[in-house]
This record gives structure tokens, sequence and C-alpha cells, in this order.
């Protein structure tokens, strides 16, 4: 029998991270018994005076959000790295290793309105959003070696309010994601002499298998190595080391793109559908006077949804023991995400 890799068991390997992942397509049809979830049926208010993300309303720590008209960034009240705190003792255990961590994490409000979200913006009111994100890339990383801008949508995710925002996360530490990254892009940079996710991007415009969805500057696939049953990737088209590097017409295409794949992901299984997503580019603070030519930047998402607004994929058993695994191969997912509309279901 010839190899089909929509039928048949395999592994594929993740550049990025130096990772497998084994790819079970046989498995897509067994009956589910698993745990399922009632769908959030949440109606927000456009004002709640109890929201502290809300114009006007005073937080946890007694801050007032003021009455802003576009975004609004303040830092987080309950921040998980602080910018000054006594450093830990160095160790020369192996077994016990410790090393300096500061930082500090701020809030991004994405719009005034809590029951609102970018499929309901203009596409001038999203360039706005990605003009905060530049904004506070390079204010953040004029200090910091990273910058993790991110966000968590839906309560599946862990998202704890119900308003449009993201979170930023800015470190003295290059986090392990960052880390591990760095040194398989460095590598293939030195091995190709080419950016990985530039020659990736040339590939799957060739090969079409996993395009989600392109325009003239972006391209969105799953990847080919997705772990996530609807993971996708959002890739520039024209080289970028970092997100400060965009102009004004791949900021609007950006805009128009970020629309379109929260419309796909949302009429796949008609809710709002639940993701962690956020930026990578090269690392920032004193890694900005180095020349970074092996990165490039890029967004990736991770929706937890399986096949309905209620069944989620858990990353558990073998995921924890042994490594990751899918059914649905990332060519179908891609498929099944291209066929949605491009407006969101009203
Ligand atoms: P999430 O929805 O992703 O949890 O982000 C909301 C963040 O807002 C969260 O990190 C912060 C929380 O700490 N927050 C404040 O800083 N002040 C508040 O009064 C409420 C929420």
């Amino acid at each position: 029998m010839a190899f089909n890799r929509d039928e048949h068991q395999h592994l594929r390997y993740n550049p990025l991270k130096a990772e497998w992942i084994l790819v079970s397509p046989h498995r897509s049809l067994r009956p589910w018994s698993g745990q399922v979830e009632t769908p959030s049926v949440e109606i927000v208010p456009q004002f709640d005076p109890t929201n502290p993300l809300c114009p006007g309303v005073t937080r946890a720590s007694g801050k007032v959000t003021p009455n802003y008209e576009s975004t609004y960034v303040f830092t987080n009240d309950f921040p998980a790295l602080l910018e000054e705190g006594p450093e830990p003792e160095e160790s020369s255990d192996p077994l016990f290793q410790t090393n300096s961590a500061k930082g500090t994490c701020r809030v991004i409000c994405y719009h005034p309105h809590s029951n609102v979200y970018l499929t309901d913006l203009s596409v001038k009111e999203v360039v706005a959003v990605i003009e905060e994100w530049i904004n506070q890339l390079s204010d953040l990383g004029n200090k910091y070696n990273w910058v993790q801008i991110f966000e968590n949508r839906g309560a599946m995710m862990g998202c704890s309010n119900p308003h449009p925002h993201c979170q930023i996360w800015a470190s003295t530490f290059l986090p392990n994601e960052a880390r591990i990254k760095d040194v398989n892009l460095r590598e293939y940079y030195e091995k190709y002499k080419r950016p990985m996710l530039m020659d990736y991007v040339e590939r799957e415009l060739e090969k079409k298998e996993r395009i989600v969805y392109q325009n003239d500057e972006w391209l969105v696939v799953v990847p080919y190595w997705a772990v996530w049953p609807f993971e996708t990737m959002v890739l520039p088209k024209r080289q970028m080391v970092r997100f400060s590097e965009a102009d004004a017409k791949q900021k609007e295409a950006l805009a128009v793109t970020l629309q379109v794949v929260v419309a796909k992901y949302d009429n796949l299984f008609k809710c709002n559908f639940p993701y962690s997503m956020g930026w990578h580019g090269a690392p920032t603070g004193e890694h900005l006077n180095e020349c970074s030519p092996h990165w490039t930047f890029h967004g990736m998402y991770f929706p937890p949804l399986l096949r309905s607004a209620t069944i989620k994929k858990f990353m558990v058993g073998y995921e924890l023991l042994a490594q990751a695994q899918r059914d649905l191969t990332a060519e179908k997912a891609a498929a099944l995400l291209r066929d949605q509309p491009e407006k969101r279901f009203a």
C-alpha cells in the first residue's frame, strides 16, 4: 500500500522548535465520549460600571480607568513581573539553578466598548490597535530583551474580562519559546543563508495546501507542524525582522487579515472562537543593536477547539508524557477554515 499523508500515520517536524509531532489521520472518525462544555451565551453590555476595563471605572488597585476613546494601555494591577526586586543568589548546584527575573506587565484595551471585537471594528480602528502594539513593543523593547504581546480570547482560554483587550509581559530574560526559536532560526540562517520563515512562506505559496487566507502583504496558514487542531500562523510576504518595520500598507493589510482570521474562526463552529494568540519578532533590549536577519516577525493563533463549539482538544496523556499528537491533518484544518466566509456570521 502506498503512503497517503491524509490517511496514514506519520511524524512531522517543527523546525522552529526542533520538535516532532505525531499525526494519526486514520483516527479522525473515532467516536467521542469525552467532556462536552456548554457554550457561553453571555450577553455583554457596551458599558458595565463594575467592569474595570470600561472607561471611568475604578479598578481593583483604586486607580481609575480614564474616559478613553480609542486604545488604552495601563500597567497590570496584578503583574507577574515587577521592575525591581531583590536578586536571587547564584547557585553552583546543577539541580537547583536559579536566575534573575525582572519585567513589567501591561494591559491594552482595544476599544472603549465591551461588546465589540475586531470583526465589529472599522479597519482604521484595528490599525489603531496594531499601532498600539508597535508603540508598546518599541517603548518596552528599549529596556527589555523580550516583549510578549498576547491575547487570551474567551473564558475557555482563561480570559478574565469580557472586554476587547490583550496583555503584554516584558522581561529581562528570553522566555523558553523565544530562546528555542532564536537558536533554530539562527542555525537555519547559518546553513541556508536565508531567513527560515521567508523560505517557509515561499514554499507554502507554491504548495497552496495549507493556506487559510492571503492578501498582498500577509499569508495565513495552518502550519505543516501545527499541534492544535486549528492552529494558524500569520506571516509577512516581505521580510520583516520586527513589527516596528511594518509600513502603512502592511498595517492596513494586517488589520484586514486579522478581521478575516477571526471571522473564519467564528464561522467554523458559529461561536466566539476561543484562542490564545500573540506575536514574535527578533529579541529587543540589549539585542536591538545586533543584526538579526534570521528572524521574521510573525503571529500565532492557538485555539483549543477540536470538533464543535464545546469539544476541545486536551493536551494530556501521550502529549504530556511523550509528544504532541493530532488526528485532523493540517491540510484538512486549512481547507475547513479556507472554505469559511471572510465576513463573520451575524
Ligand atoms: P485576561 O483577560 O487575559 O486575564 O487579562 C486581563 C488582565 O487585566 C489580567 O491580567 C488585569 C488582570 O490582572 N486587571 C487589572 O490589572 N486590573 C483590574 O482591575 C482587573 C484586571
